[in-house]
């Protein structure tokens, strides 16, 4: 885990137990700020915090006393304000602020007048009907309590691809310099881009094994180690992640990481093709089959058909290389994947962004600059609708303001890049949108997503949903569903009757990157594809940091099949362009 989420887990924690124990607004809040500017800074603030202390003042939202705490936590490893804070409630009170629908002020109330101390005691006295007569806590939002929990068993120990991947290529750049690594690499279903994972799976060749597992047992966030051998180490992260690593002889280096990549079920589909061909597929290579020989063919010392890579494997059997994130026995033995499959590199425009006018930490200028560091044509900034009061959404007024303002900046850009005014506007609860038409007319693009009632029923999402896409004003439905993965089920609406209404309008679906969101997830993008409706990739960056969860959108969208020709974040500046006018 880089050192920046690190430290924002520590102010987010500062800022939950002060808001628990009723700190003044002001001061929950500055720590909210901080922790999200950690969240999306661009460079390693801890870093910054050793080499320039002074620039780290400078930086918006970071205050002389957080600046402290930095310092405090790169000199020490701790902050004594979150150590101090926590001894000072129940150890099981801040986790009840994960459960979807909990915030500071209910969760106070649970616990000082409900003696509601932990997620155990919340189920037992859900269960026994004792948080009846508490204030705000009425049969519908007790119910609604008790579904959360229900959805977050369903989760359980599993870890978001953002928070994983970090990790394991952290790790992977660690072991690589602790020497003798020839080929390394993630596996698992991290390599296949899931959503979740259960566990980081590493695979690799060296001439020095076992120096190569004695650097996992020691390396740093190493909190336990839970076997390790001659071909295999297990540890746990002080995260409470689990890391396998796995050394194979250079020669059977394909076959391993064919193996360990997974999945369960796409493997069993190889084996049987091999079988089929006379073959034996296992860990180690792929062998002639010989029934009448006793052992494995590999104890007979035979050499195999192919091993060494997973290309030739594949080849052997008859099959192209299959990309990770299709490994999933969803048809992909049998039928060819898009050819064009959907890159990162691919990615010319972001269409979905926050500036400091609602949310976002940068400036229009800001963002455009990020855009253009990553070789895009094409920026539009997305500022947050009126209704979105929270999150500083702009009244009519000053979202002309800032239309004004955003034509200003892209004349200077012109030449660099199009810069252009758009705006997430809310879907309200009965489909209509959050401005007038002749204000959305005003706007070069339209975002329209669905932020508040994400628990209504699936046929009541649908029609809302149905609304915006048949608006002749909207381009992309933003995050569709408005789930959190792992902390929000969201809304569950008819999504191939989605996808192809939006095909009919041209309206394209939004697979929002951000880790917390994967929204459409990556079933959905498949239908998607089978309806031939567009698809937008966004990663609705609120700041610099942001733009790097492009890729996790990306893995989601390979695992629905997508191509590049149907996601409008792919085209030329010209083809954008003209799409983008239709609309207007
Ligand atoms: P996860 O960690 O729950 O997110 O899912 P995976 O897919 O990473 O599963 P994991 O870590 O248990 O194992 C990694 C890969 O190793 C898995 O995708 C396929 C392979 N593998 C593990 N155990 C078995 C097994 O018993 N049979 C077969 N065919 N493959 C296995
Ligand atoms: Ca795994
Ligand atoms: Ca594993
Ligand atoms: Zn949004």
């Amino acid at each position: 885990m880089s050192k920046n989420m690190e430290l924002a887990r520590i102010f987010a924690e500062i800022a939950d137990v002060l808001d628990l124990t009723g700190a003044n607004a002001f001061k929950v809040n500055a720590n909210r700020k901080v922790a999200r500017t950690l969240e999306e800074a661009g460079e390693d603030l801890a870093e910054l915090a050793r080499t320039d202390p002074a620039r780290l003042r400078d930086i918006p939202g970071i205050g002389d006393s957080s600046a402290k705490k930095i310092l405090e936590f790169v000199t020490t490893g701790k902050v004594a304000e979150r150590e101090e804070l926590l001894a000072s409630i129940p150890a099981g009170v801040p986790a009840l602020l994960q459960i979807p629908g909990l915030g500071p002020k209910r969760v106070r109330t649970l616990w000082t007048e409900g003696g509601v101390d932990s997620v155990d005691t919340l189920r037992t006295k859900l269960a026994d009907g004792s948080l009846g007569g508490l204030p705000g806590m009425g049969p519908k939002t007790l119910k609604a309590i008790e579904e959360s929990l229900t959805f977050l068993d369903t989760t359980r120990g599993r870890i978001r691809l953002g928070e994983a991947l970090p990790v394991a290529l952290e790790l992977i750049a660690y072991l690589r310099n602790a020497g003798a690594v020839t080929r390394i690499s993630h596996a698992g279903s991290l390599r296949r881009g899931k959503e979740t994972i259960g566990d980081i799976d590493i695979v690799a060749s060296s001439t020095q094994p076992a120096a190569l597992h004695e650097a996992l047992r020691n390396a740093p966030g190493v909190s336990k180690v839970l076997v390790s051998g001659e071909t295999k180490t297990s540890i746990r992260t002080a995260h409470g992640m689990q890391v396998d690593l796995r050394t194979v002889a250079d020669a059977q280096y394909g076959a391993a990481l064919l193996y360990f990549t997974g999945s369960k079920e796409h493997n069993v589909r190889l084996r049987e093709r091999a079988q089929k061909m006379g073959l034996r597929l296992n860990e180690y290579g792929l062998f002639k089959e010989d029934a009448t020989a006793k052992g494995t063919p590999q104890e007979r010392g035979e050499q195999p058909v192919a091993a060494s890579t997973e290309e030739s494997i594949y080849e052997a059997l008859g099959l192209w290389w299959i990309p990770p994130e299709l490994r999933e026995d969803h048809g992909e033995l049998e039928n060819q994947p898009p050819k064009d499959l959907i890159d990162t590199k691919h990615i010319k425009a972001e269409l979905h962004c926050h500036t400091t006018a609602s949310d976002g930490t940068l400036s229009i200028a800001g963002m455009v600059d990020q855009a253009i560091a990553r070789g895009f044509h094409t920026i539009v900034l997305t500022d947050h609708s009126r209704s979105q009061a929270q999150a500083n959404g702009l009244s009519i007024e000053r979202l002309r303001a800032h239309i004004a303002e955003i034509r200003a900046v892209a004349k200077v850009y012109a030449d660099r890049i199009s810069v252009l005014a758009g705006s997430e506007v809310d879907i309200m609860v009965d489909g209509t949108l959050d401005y007038p038409d002749d204000v959305l007319a005003e706007l070069d693009f339209v975002v329209a997503s669905p932020h508040s009632a994400l628990r209504a029923e699936s046929a009541v999402a649908t029609e809302r949903l149905l609304a915006a896409i048949r608006h002749p004003l909207v381009h992309v439905i933003g995050h569709p569903t408005g789930r959190i993965v792992n902390a929000r089920e969201g809304l569950s609406p008819d999504i191939a009757l989605l996808a192809r209404e939006a095909a009919k309008h041209n309206v394209a679906l939004e697979v929002n990157a951000n880790t917390m969101r994967l929204d459409l997830r990556d079933s959905h993008v498949r239908m998607c594809v089978e309806a031939g409706c567009l698809v937008a990739i966004d990663t609705d960056a609120h700041g610099a940091g942001d733009f790097d969860q492009l890729p996790y959108g990306i893995a989601t969208a390979r695992r629905g099949w997508l191509g590049n020709s149907h996601c409008v974040n792919t085209w030329t500046r010209a083809k954008l362009g003209e799409w983008i006018a239709s609309k207007r």
